[in-house]
């Protein structure tokens, strides 16, 4: 059978791929939990010192599989809420309290949860052909898999209600400039840069880059003077971490670090 999520480790990256291309990747319960299983496995393996999101064929992710959830098959109406509970709240959970770097690559259309998945992840490029749209709204859903969180941090309530409500796509590039995802790359170009900027990152100081995750996603919530209380806590584990001595060490010695992720 064929796997639905790809999962392959080298040099401190793991890659995962979402793999259902004939459904543009969209999430069938198989899905969610081999997708949770990689992230689960990037928490807990050493070696996994950051992580590539990408999706196979044409699309980066259509969001939940709407073909399992024919509503004329009859029955009740289904729990939507525990859908989130069971499958795709603990996903946005991982990726969030992952202290290592989480890159998406969005390869193609990003629609409805497969859209706010790729907004959760520490840092997005995505292909110029690429589209984001929150598909929810043309099936009298909300925004969920922290969308509504995302788009109104990133772009503030009258772009991110805009968005919403009527679903219009968003260019990779438009996406770029109004700072919801870092880059907007040729489509021939997207893969390469991708795997670059996280064999950069899976080399670099894990440890730092993990803690400058969580301050940068508390500093929305706390107080300056939380914030620098946070700052100080997290540069005093920094400057004891053997990365700090070999990142000094590495400049006076006019030398390129090498960084163990400790
Ligand atoms: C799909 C899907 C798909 C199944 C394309 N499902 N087959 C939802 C419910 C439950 C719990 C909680 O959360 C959620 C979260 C959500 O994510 S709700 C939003 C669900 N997603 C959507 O509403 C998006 C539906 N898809 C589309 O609007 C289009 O497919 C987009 C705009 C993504 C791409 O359009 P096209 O490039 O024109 O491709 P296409 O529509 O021709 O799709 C290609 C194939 O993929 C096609 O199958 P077929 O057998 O005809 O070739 C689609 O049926 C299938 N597909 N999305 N979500």
């Amino acid at each position: 059978m064929t796997e639905t999520v790809l999962s392959a480790l080298t040099e401190g990256v793991l890659r995962l791929t979402l793999n259902r291309p004939e459904k543009l990747n969209s999430f069938n319960e198989e899905m969610h939990l081999a997708l949770r299983a990689g992230l689960q496995r990037a928490h807990d393996d050493l070696g996994v010192r950051a992580v590539l999101l990408t999706g196979s064929g044409r699309g980066f992710c259509a969001g939940q599989d709407l073909g399992d959830r024919d509503p004329r098959k009859g029955g009740p109406a289904p729990d939507l809420g525990q859908t989130l509970d069971a499958f795709y709240n603990p996903t946005l959970r991982l990726i969030r309290t992952l202290e290592k770097p989480v890159i998406c690559a969005v390869n193609g259309v990003a629609a409805g949860a497969g859209a706010n998945i790729a907004f959760a992840c520490d840092i997005v490029l995505a292909a110029k052909s690429a589209r984001f749209i929150q598909a929810f709204s043309k099936i009298g859903l909300v925004p969920d898999a922290g969308g509504t969180w995302s788009l109104s941090r990133a772009l503030g309530e009258p772009r991110a209600k805009a968005l919403a409500m009527t679903a219009e796509p968003l260019t990779a590039e438009k996406a770029a400039d109004w700072g919801l995802i870092w880059k907007a790359i040729d489509d021939e170009t997207l893969m390469p840069e991708a795997e670059a900027l996280a064999a950069s990152l899976a080399a670099g100081p894990t440890l730092g880059l993990g803690l400058t995750k969580c301050l940068i996603q508390q500093a929305a919530t706390n107080s300056l003077d939380a914030q620098l209380d946070l700052e100080r806590d997290c540069q005093r584990q920094a400057g004891r971490s053997a990365d700090y001595a070999e990142g000094v060490t590495a400049f006076l010695e006019k030398r390129k670090p090498e960084f163990r992720g400790q």
